[in-house]
């Protein structure tokens, strides 16, 4: 018989299976994934590394809006795609680009909400990812509808619901931890702790032992992995999985990483904090670290790291290609995909601005 403390605390230290530099510590409830799958998460990092990076010089030349980069936290976004399958659902905030575009969508189509062309440039229903959520934490009670009625229509789907330390403050994340709770829907809450919500660190949001831990109180078991170890992450969140698969319930991970970056182009982080507090980050590279444990193994060879390199670069390209585009998206459309049938506000408001096109045009 496992005691409540045993079923739901989350471990004292974040899992991790291979440390900042390269080395693999064995654990006695987690393995490391096989060495196909860790070259295969590798390239992901790679790419996921290149598509921040272009993203971030497509700001810069006025060709996004904005891009609340993932920079350092590749492997939680990597990780959190790799554990899914097909029927699978992923629900992603802002921050989580690199995600859906492992999970398969097109990278173009993905940043087009970034853009500022329309509500949402890819079809959820293509790869089972839910458009990106800016309100905090209102993906999460979405998420959770969808796993409950997936489970009722007795369909073999979990979700896996992201979420930044910030939102865990929403009245939203506790609302959803449960009512997924009590109705045992297959969900993975997956927070990515990168300590900061724009401007305000972890000491001032919670003074909880861990974010893992605030699923106690809903009876949702918690587990914590280091953000930066894609052989953790993957080990964690494919248990998690697993778990919701077979009608555990919920689970709660919480992966301790940190936001390299500004919160988005618009945010100035030297305000808040300094160059020693980001310095041991930086060391903790979620890609070196990989890559120098796959070195090591003799996993990753001179001539695959150059492949890896180059369909990161091209894809990064094909982005830049992409988004150089001109487009004209047509105002009419802000009125579209509200509901199914537009309200009669709707309906006198898009003739309010047919009317003003009209007259703008005369
Ligand atoms: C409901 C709501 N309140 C406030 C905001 C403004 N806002 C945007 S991002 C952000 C910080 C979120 O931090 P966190 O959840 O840690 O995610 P991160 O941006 O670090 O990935 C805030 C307060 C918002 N988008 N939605």
């Amino acid at each position: 018989m496992t005691t409540v403390e045993e079923r739901l605390l989350p471990s004292a230290e974040p899992i991790q299976l291979i440390d900042q530099h390269g080395v693999p510590h064995d654990h006695p409830q987690y393995g490391l994934p096989s060495e196909q799958t860790l070259v295969d998460g590798y390239a992901q990092l790679v790419k996921g590394r290149r598509i921040n990076d272009q993203a971030g010089a497509l700001v810069r030349q006025g060709r996004l809006a904005v891009y609340p980069s993932s920079h350092g936290q590749e492997a939680c976004q990597v990780a959190a795609t790799m554990v899914l399958r097909d029927q699978d659902w992923l629900f992603p905030t802002y921050r989580d680009t690199v995600s859906i575009i492992s999970r398969g969508v097109d990278p173009i189509e993905t940043l087009t909400l970034l853009r500022g062309d329309w509500h949402s440039g890819y079809d959820p229903y293509q790869r089972n990812v839910a458009p990106q959520a800016t309100p905090l934490a209102t993906q999460l009670i979405h998420a959770v509808g969808v796993a409950h009625a997936a489970r009722l229509k007795g369909e073999d789907t979990v979700v896996m619901a992201l979420c930044g330390d910030g939102a865990t403050s929403e009245g939203d994340f506790h609302e959803a931890l449960n009512f997924a709770a009590v109705f045992k829907a297959p969900v993975v809450f997956f927070i990515q702790n990168n300590e900061y919500a724009i401007s305000v660190p972890l000491a001032r949001q919670t003074v909880a032992p861990s974010l893992a831990h605030k699923g106690i109180g809903y009876g949702v078991p918690g587990e914590r992995a280091d953000g930066n170890d894609l052989a953790g992450l993957l080990a964690v969140l494919g248990q998690a999985v697993d778990k919701a698969r077979a009608g555990e319930g919920p689970q709660l991970i919480e992966a301790h990483t940190y936001r390299v970056q500004a919160h988005t182009n618009a945010d100035d982080a030297t305000r808040y904090r300094n160059d020693a507090e980001v310095a041991p980050w930086l060391e903790r590279d979620p890609l070196k670290r990989l890559e120098a444990f796959l070195v090591e193994r003799g996993l990753l060879g001179e001539s695959l790291k150059k492949q890896v390199v180059a369909a990161a670069d091209e894809a990064a390209e094909a982005l830049r290609v992409g988004l150089m585009e001109e487009v004209q998206p047509d105002p009419a459309e802000l009125f579209d995909h509200l509901y199914a049938e537009k309200t009669p506000q709707l309906k006198e408001q898009a003739a309010f601005l047919q009317d003003e096109l009209a007259r703008e045009e005369a």
